[in-house]
């Protein structure tokens, strides 16, 4: 039983305009302070002659430049830092698969802000004094794992700082502490069932409650095999380096969308192409400015994720904007012969099918000047013995389920169960192979 706990309710079920008030006197305040401690904001404001005293209501926040992750990388290391090191008590970078990582500093009231947002965050998956938390994201520079221990501190539950990897031991501490709250990727919950399936540990007997999952992207279809593989609820958990790690954005149990903390984070939402705002509700590219960091205020950070906001009181009390699950990133949109497809589409559409495993890998390949979608998907044990007509059969059900979803048809080819490498921390689902030519 998730219990419906509210961290802070002074915070997260405040009056709408009085929380506009607390925005735009934090607003004021960000924009001047950015502007005088970070020469890339004097630099950036001056060029689109805007002064932080023109910010008078928080519409005025359109007036000032986004910030781009290039931004961020062209300041690597510090140049982002708004603080003396001297006050500076913690490092985080982003992953920096491609180019440089991005560097962000938390002094010692941007901890305190993390460990809250943290705690609201666990709390709505009703995380008390009395749970066991088993924090399988990785600790490190990665901020999955000292993000969810902030918070899981401040509650005062029990922390199993275990971090990511060693499968075999995080099954057998769950089955023997009694591990109540697991937090982790939601591709690794997957992988921990299929473990404890061939260990032979029933997580049905196991003391799971809520799972507080993120830091990529994940479908509804892929919550109910979780659930239904964990025996949990499991929550959906949104964040990201440059803005403070995980917290941003959490889920309550009503699951209806993720609350987003915006009396410290200020999210817009714009299309992509033209920078312009989109309607309440609409889809569109998320952009948050942080109004209370020290260390690396962000302004207008474009965080390519795509999604919706909607305002509201929700069913459990907190009146914080929600907003929609992410379904891909603008910059993880794919082309395929001029249709943009997301892959959390392709993703939908595959675990509709009985007997296919959650685990894919999307290929895109260009072989004669023109581009190619592949998608490599798992069946289960008994459909790959299957007789050839019938494994046929399936395919082409598969390429048809998929070309109805997204408009086109692609390449499905099944491969033998546990094919697919598994992954500890964040999957990596689409393979370019575009660019290694
Ligand atoms: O992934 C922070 C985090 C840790 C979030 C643990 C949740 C749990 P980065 O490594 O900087 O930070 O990656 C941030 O991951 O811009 C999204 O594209 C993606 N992402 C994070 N959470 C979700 C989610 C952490 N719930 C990038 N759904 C973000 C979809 C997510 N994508």
């Amino acid at each position: 039983m998730v219990d419906k706990l509210i961290w802070n309710p002074k915070a997260e079920s405040m009056l709408p305009k009085e929380r506009e008030l607390l925005q735009l006197e934090r607003l004021q305040h960000i924009v001047k302070y950015a502007y005088e401690n970070v020469p890339y904001y004097k630099k950036s404001f001056d060029a689109a002659k805007v002064k932080p005293s023109d910010i008078k209501s928080l519409k005025d926040i359109t007036k000032l430049p986004y910030t781009s992750k290039d931004d961020l990388r062209s300041a690597y290391p510090f140049g982002m830092f708004a603080v003396p090191h001297e006050e500076i008590l913690e490092i985080h970078t982003s992953s920096g698969t491609t180019g440089r990582p991005v560097v962000v500093g938390y002094t010692a009231s941007d901890i305190e802000l993390w460990g809250e947002v943290m705690a609201r965050a666990l709390s709505m998956a009703g995380t008390t004094k009395a749970d066991w938390v088993q924090n399988a994201y990785g600790y490190g520079l990665f901020t999955g794992g000292l993000g969810v221990h902030y918070g899981a501190r401040k509650i005062g539950a029990n922390i199993i700082p275990i971090s990511a990897g060693n499968t075999k031991r995080q099954l057998e501490i769950m089955r023997d502490f009694g591990t109540t709250v697991l937090t982790c990727t939601p591709s690794y919950t997957l992988y921990l069932a299929e473990v404890a399936a061939e260990e032979g540990i029933d997580l049905k007997k196991c003391k799971l409650k809520a799972g507080v999952f993120g830091a990529e992207m994940w479908t509804e279809t892929m919550r109910d095999e979780i659930e239904k593989r964990l025996h949990l609820t499991a929550l959906n958990i949104y964040g990201l380096t440059e803005i403070i790690g995980p917290g941003v954005a959490q889920e309550c149990i009503e699951k209806t969308g993720l609350h987003l903390q915006e009396d410290h984070f200020y999210p817009e939402i714009i299309t992509p192409d033209t920078l312009l705002p989109v309607a309440e509700g609409h889809k569109g590219e998320l952009v948050l400015t942080t109004l209370t960091r020290e260390g690396t205020p962000m302004i207008r950070f474009r965080t390519k994720d795509i999604t919706g906001l909607r305002h509201g009181v929700c069913k459990c009390g907190r009146s914080t904007v929600k907003m929609d699950r992410i379904t891909g990133r603008s910059d993880d949109m794919m082309k395929i012969r001029g249709v943009i497809v997301f892959p959390s589409q392709i993703e939908k559409a595959l675990l509709e099918i009985p007997g296919i495993e959650p685990h894919y890998k999307i290929i895109i390949t260009r072989p004669n000047q023109l581009d190619e979608l592949e998608v490599h998907v798992e069946t289960s044990k008994k459909l790959f013995s299957d007789e050839v007509r019938h494994i046929e059969e399936i395919k082409n059900n598969i390429e048809s389920h998929i070309e109805r979803a997204i408009g086109i048809r692609i390449k499905v080819t099944l491969v033998e169960p546990k094919s697919i490498q598994r992954s500890e921390g964040k999957a990596k689902r689409v393979f370019d192979m575009r660019n290694l030519k």
